[in-house]
């Protein structure tokens, strides 16, 4: 931040095109194909522009109901350049989670980018909302690269974020199943390419790859603010991220940095098998999200022959907080707190604990959130102590490094993304036939969390019917990444001796 306030075009786009990288790649696109940072800032002016056209507030929100690609990151950059607060969601929430977030954030516009059937269904949700499309932002971006006749609508200047003031806003697990809204500002963008930044050490040489979606903190971070920070440049992949996809981008774009979560760093390497992996490219392999099993890093280290940083990050505090520096081995830790951060290990009342024992994790620094939209008493749990609760339990070593031991409260990790136990079994309980059920956390072949649901069904009605009830509830009501992994019918919970649910056992016969 400097006296005149953070010019959040300036630091990640227009900083490059006046320092001569015009003409370098900031994106490709696997529709748009590939985009110039110059050509970039023009389409953000555009957007912008466009944004004053329609009458929008300066100062609202604007919600990207957005798969990865040029035009969401052009959408962002438009707001930014306009001085309205870009809210991110993944097209893949149903359609209750994408109106309770429209209204929770108070959008005053929305940009709609998703495949053609979730579009359709998207702008009725939205038939009165002043509406954007990602389609139209590929329409200029490529009238912009074949002429001058067909220049973007003009805006005003980018404008001077103040540092402390609202920029950008992310949503997070909600304990009542809905989320919660995290509020950053633009201080702590800045801050973290200054903090996670660093220790990633991207230049314009760089070429990125990040499977985390930018709908998620670690993706926002991986895909958007961390590479433009650096003027590197980004292969995006759409739709879908599965191991093929994975793959494919591997050996299409030679990429110099991979940011994943550790599950999908393990199915690609259970694939290696039968499915050619470019792993000669990466000289940096970033994991987060999730914990990583000390095994998998060795793994991934050696299938890559690249450093490894294992990081730990939360959305309220916008990314990658504690981490492994590259070119150091801390094998099942998660490393030492990145530039900036101070990271302490908490006991219940919130005084410190000594090195060795267990406690919750505190962060302290620029990068934590201003707080959440609405919500207080969830925010006093969370932002306290002048910093922000992770929701992890974790051990710091006398060396400094911390060593995660599990979720402080009763959400699962599903590749990154935080659930609960509780949305899925009422969804399960919806269902035809369906008694009673109760999910826990499991583990996979690789030591990666998994949900299993157990369920019992009423008396007299058909296992099979059950069966296929329960999986069209979840497959109607649940986004995909919050799906169980196994449904496991019982003829009854398992019960303690005093009658309450022995769960120890449900998660003893999951974890097998
Ligand atoms: O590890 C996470 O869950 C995370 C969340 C938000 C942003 C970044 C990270 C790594």
């Amino acid at each position: 931040a400097s006296l005149h306030g953070v010019n959040l075009i300036d630091r990640l786009v227009a900083g490059h095109v006046s320092a001569g990288r015009g003409e370098s790649t900031s994106y490709l696109d696997p529709q748009a194909g590939e985009i110039a940072y110059a050509a970039l800032l023009e389409a953000a002016r555009g957007y912008a522009g466009a944004l004053k056209a329609a009458g929008v507030p300066k100062g609202a929100r604007g919600l990207l109901v957005a798969d990865d690609s040029v035009a969401t990151v052009v959408a962002v950059l438009g707001l930014w350049w306009y001085g309205c607060v870009p809210v991110v969601i993944s097209p893949m929430l149903t359609d209750d989670e994408v109106r309770y977030i429209s209204e929770d954030c108070a959008a005053a516009m929305v940009h709609l980018d998703a495949a053609p059937q979730r579009q359709r269904a998207l702008e009725e949700l939205f038939e009165t909302t002043t509406r954007f499309a990602g389609a139209d932002v590929r329409a200029a971006l490529a009238t912009a690269a074949t002429g001058p006749a067909h220049r973007p609508q003009e805006a005003s200047p980018p404008v001077a974020w103040s540092a402390g003031g609202e920029a950008l806003v992310q949503y997070t697990s909600g304990s009542t199943g809905m989320p919660k809204g995290v509020r950053h500002s633009a201080g702590a963008i800045t801050a973290m390419a200054d903090g996670i930044g660093t220790v990633l050490a991207l230049t314009p040489e760089d070429t990125v790859l990040s499977t985390a979606r930018m709908s998620f903190g670690y993706g926002f971070g991986s895909s958007v603010l961390c590479p433009l920070a650096a003027g590197a440049r980004v292969a995006l992949i759409s739709g879908t991220v599965d191991v093929h996809s994975l793959a494919t981008s591997l050996q299409r774009h030679r990429p110099t940095v991979l940011f994943s979560v550790p599950r999908l760093y393990a199915a690609l390497l259970n694939a290696s098998e039968t499915t050619t992996i470019a792993s000669d490219s990466v000289r940096l392999c970033v994991t987060a999200g999730e914990n990583l099993p000390g095994p998998l890093s060795e793994r991934i280290r050696t299938a890559f022959q690249a450093e490894l940083l294992n990081g730990l990050g939360a959305t309220e505090v916008l990314h990658i907080v504690v981490g492994t520096p590259p070119g150091e081995d801390h094998p099942g830790t998660f490393g030492v707190p990145v530039p900036g951060i101070t990271a302490t290990v908490r006991a219940a009342d919130g005084t410190p604990v000594p090195d060795g024992e267990e406690g919750r994790l505190h962060i302290a620094g620029p990068t934590v959130a201003l707080g959440y939209i609405g919500r207080p008493d969830a925010a006093a749990v969370t932002f306290a102590e002048g910093g922000a609760y992770t929701g992890d339990l974790v051990r710091r070593a006398p060396d400094g490094t911390f060593t995660h031991l599990c979720r402080a409260d009763d959400l699962l990790n599903l590749g990154g993304y935080k659930v609960y136990p509780r949305e899925i079994e009422s969804v399960i309980r919806g269902a035809d036939g369906v008694q009673d059920c109760v999910v826990v956390g499991g583990r996979d072949a690789d030591g990666l969390e998994q949900a299993v649901a157990y369920l019992v069904a009423r008396p007299g009605s058909d296992e099979a019917m059950v069966r296929r009830a329960v999986i069209a509830a979840i497959r109607g009501g649940l986004a995909a990444y919050k799906r169980p992994a196994r449904l496991e019918l019982l003829n009854e919970l398992p019960t303690t001796s005093t009658g309450k649910l022995a769960a120890f056992e449900l998660r003893k016969a999951a974890a097998q």
